[in-house]
């Protein structure tokens, strides 16, 4: 049989078509009629039958013995434990003392999404932590500021953009991020056919080399390039005299600050020509369907918040923001913007800090930077119990190492996760979700970042095996219990938890799409009243499961003032924390410190984050994991291509084989996160024969931006040594028997 589903593994959510015989998964491949994805899936959408078929997959809760080894028990036991131990630990020390991660899977599952919500909101702690402050929170943080929702995020209009400039983003490896555009390499060649792509990066990555058009930036110095062509904007009169319809204040305290940044002063710090950056602004501004993309490599650094700002005015100030081609806002059939905005949650910032570095709130959440210290620090508020969902901080979050030493400390911890990995091993009790083929699929989230507003529906391929709880279920029994246990009070609202944990996603889900943008309207009055007024038949779940490939809602629309969130209904150019943050950019023009090398990460096609390495499939081939130097580096240093070197910064080090690459700027080096499956303990055969390094061994939890507090990945200085061993290069048949 085949069943329709979609690909949740990363931002692309491609439409696929499952094979399915019994309760064997035969293939997987690309849905044609998806009218997003037109058939197009990466290798990791083959992945998703690996992952349904790992026998190191957990699929019963399980707990760890006195004695360190695991045991199966039954679902009922292991939530009322669950319930127990952790009200238990907030009775003694209040609850605060509750942590909880929410990893990057969650966002990705529908259900765990909005059910995940409403369990955080019962519970209650300040102790809350994501993968947001290790990725998008600048950009979170500039659409509150500058648009009056943290959710506002624009994306680049790509399919009908001509000149796309890309700062620090590597789509062809990551099939794009805040912009879900399957075959994201198919649409950067359309653009170049009828423009042009550049790609600004610290290594000519490989949507540079699709791009054609390259300049290399020192890690953590955007601000600088930024600024200056801003200042070229200004300075030579380009500044597009139709944006002033957004914004009615701020534009003379934009000018004034961006005044002392001349390309002439930025150049040389920047490893850029003064000419090329004037260019560069000339450029944008002439043309009339133009986006500047900024992504990953422009937030998780020192200076986050203020690249997502500059990004943001950039855009608008060249007449880009709301123009078709430029940099759009999406209007999603589940519009989350504006449902969270009537709830009153367009989100906070600083609206307390961090116990022990004072770092700032965001969102409701603290940043993952200070996790570790606020296990380890003793006194009120010390997180004593942990809840992962979907995460594995111990290699995605800076000094991982730091994390997993404080681990051991906690008196509770409960991971759900499908795999007893570096995160989950720490953990008392392990609790499964279903597998993604076993789940229906609604992108909530990603439709609205999608370059084309769709939606589509689709029942889960699989069924799930008697008895199976997927996220949102463990979330939601788990709160109910434990709020049941608090007394009276805590047991009125446990209730709620119970109805809507019967009411169910799914229903819930229909709700939103009927009360949406072009919902169908209640049930039976709704339909009617669009028939009689001749109108297409609304949206409702009924209605995606009729259209099971999914419904175009068309192309992006320009929308401002309207959806804006501001008191005013107009952008803010110039809020004063970001004109503030200004005074720390001069530090940028500090020439590099000699024989010292930055580090940044990078991303590859067959791989995911920390959790796509035990799958035989996808690990064939060269090893991924070396560390990339720029061959000059490695002569300076009398290192050789593909022996071991040793990789320290101020917190540690780590030993990766060499890769030279000419693709990589001088002075910078790169490693891939998310390996390091080295650690004892975890039960991933495939990926413990491949481990790898974990950059986040050598990452550092102070290298922050402390305006947002988001977590400095790039940039961070490390000195490099050789070691001697050469390294095996291709991946053994060893690994390739175990599976
Ligand atoms: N195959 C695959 N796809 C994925 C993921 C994955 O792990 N694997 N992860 C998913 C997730 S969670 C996310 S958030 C997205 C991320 O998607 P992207 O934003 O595309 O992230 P990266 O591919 O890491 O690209 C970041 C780029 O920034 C550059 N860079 C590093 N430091 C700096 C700097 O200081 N300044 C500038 N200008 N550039 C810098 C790096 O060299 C790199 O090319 O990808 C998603 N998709
Ligand atoms: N140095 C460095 N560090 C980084 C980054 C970087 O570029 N450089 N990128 C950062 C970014 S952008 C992100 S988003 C974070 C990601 O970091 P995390 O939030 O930790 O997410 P993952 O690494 O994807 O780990 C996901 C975990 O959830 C499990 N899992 C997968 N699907 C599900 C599910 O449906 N339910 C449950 N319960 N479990 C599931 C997997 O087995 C895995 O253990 O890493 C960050 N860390
Ligand atoms: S591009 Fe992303 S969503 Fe599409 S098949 Fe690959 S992993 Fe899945
Ligand atoms: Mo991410």
């Amino acid at each position: 049989m085949q069943h329709r589903s979609i690909c949740s593994l990363c931002e692309a959510h491609c439409g696929v078509l499952v094979e399915v015989e019994g309760d064997q998964v035969r293939g997987v491949r690309g849905d044609p009629d998806d009218p997003l994805s037109h058939g197009y899936i990466c290798p990791k959408g083959l992945a998703l039958k690996d992952l349904y078929d790992d026998r190191d997959r957990v699929t019963q809760p399980m707990r760890r013995t006195r004695s360190g080894d695991w045991e199966e028990i039954g679902w009922e036991e292991a939530l009322q434990e669950a319930a127990e131990r952790l009200h238990r630990v907030r009775a003694a020390h209040g609850k605060n003392a509750l942590a909880i991660y929410l990893g990057n899977p969650t966002v990705h599952n529908y259900t765990a999404t909005l059910m995940g919500l409403t369990f955080l909101r019962a519970v209650r702690t300040r102790s809350r932590f994501s993968a947001t402050s290790a990725d998008q929170l600048p950009h979170m943080f500039a659409a509150l500021k500058m648009f009056g929702h943290q959710l506002l995020l624009p994306v680049p209009d790509l399919d009908r953009c001509d000149f796309l400039v890309v700062l620090g983003g590597n789509p062809c490896a990551s099939n794009g991020s805040i912009m879900t555009a399957p075959d994201v390499m198919g649409r950067i060649k359309a653009i170049k056919q009828r423009g042009r792509v550049l790609v600004i990066d610290p290594r000519r990555t490989e949507t540079a080399r699709l791009a054609g058009e390259y300049l290399p930036i020192l890690p953590g110095r955007d601000p600088l390039l930024l600024l200056a062509l801003l200042h070229v904007m200004f300075a030579e009169d380009l500044v597009d005299s139709g944006a002033w319809r957004f914004y009615s204040q701020g534009l003379e305290a934009v000018q004034a600050a961006v005044a002392p940044w001349s390309p002439q002063r930025v150049a040389g710090a920047l490893g850029m020509e003064a000419a090329a950056i004037a260019q560069l602004a000339r450029d944008f501004c002439a043309s009339p369907r133009a986006a500047l993309y900024g992504r990953l490599g422009t937030c998780t650094q020192r200076y986050g918040g203020l690249n997502a700002w500059l990004l943001n005015l950039i855009n608008l100030l060249s007449g880009n923001l709301d123009r078709p081609g430029g940099m759009m806002f999406t209007q999603p059939a589940i519009d989350l913007v504006a449902v969270t905005a009537k709830m009153g949650h367009k989100g906070g910032f600083a609206r307390y800090k961090s116990r022990v570095s004072g770092l700032p709130e965001f969102g409701g959440e603290l940043p993952v930077s200070v996790m570790a210290e606020e296990i380890e620090t003793p006194g009120p508020g010390q997180i004593r119990a942990l809840l992962t969902v979907a995460g594995n901080p111990v290699l995605s979050i800076p000094n991982g190492r730091r994390l997993e030493k404080a681990l051991p400390g906690l008196d509770y911890m409960v991971s759900l996760d499908h795999y007893l990995s570096e995160t989950s091993r720490h953990a008392n009790l392990i609790l499964p979700p279903l597998a993604t083929l076993e789940r229906d699929a609604y992108s909530l989230v990603f439709n609205m970042l999608a370059v084309r507003n769709i939606a589509r529906f689709n029942n889960a391929p699989l069924k799930a095996p008697e008895g199976a709880r997927d996220d949102w279920q463990t979330m939601l029994e788990i709160g109910a219990r434990m709020l049941r246990l608090t007394g009276a009070e805590g047991t009125l609202r446990s209730w709620g938890l119970d109805a809507l944990r019967r009411f169910g996603p799914r229903r819930m889900l229909d709700v939103m799409l009927r009360s949406g943008p072009y919902g169908a309207g209640v049930p039976l009055l709704g339909p009617l009243a669009n028939r009689l007024r001749g109108k297409k038949p609304g949206l409702s779940l009924q209605h995606l499961l009729d259209n099971p490939e999914g419904v175009d809602l068309g192309a992006l629309q320009p929308c401002l003032p309207e959806r804006l969130f501001t008191a005013d209904k107009q952008i803010q150019l110039a809020p004063q924390e970001l004109l503030d943050d200004l005074l720390r950019v001069p530090e940028l023009l500090e020439p590099m410190v000699a024989g010292e090398l930055l580090l940044i990460g990078r991303r590859h096609l067959r791989s995911n984050n920390s959790w796509l390495h035990n799958s035989v499939r996808l690990m064939k081939g060269k090893p991924r994991h070396g560390l990339k130097m720029h061959p000059d580096d490695a002569r300076k240093r009398g290192l050789e291509e593909g022996r071991l070197v040793r990789i320290s910064s101020r917190v540690g080090s780590v030993e990766a084989p060499l890769e030279t690459d000419a693709d990589m700027m001088p002075g910078v080096v790169s490693l891939p996160h998310g390996w390091g499956h080295t650690r004892k303990g975890i039960r991933l055969s495939v990926a413990s024969a491949q481990p790898g390094a974990s950059i986040n061994d050598i990452t550092d939890e102070q290298h922050y931006d402390p305006l947002t507090g988001t977590a400095g990945f790039s940039g961070v200085p490390v000195e490099v040594a050789g070691l001697g061993a050469l390294q095996a290069v291709e991946v053994g048949g060893e690994a390739a028997s175990k599976s």
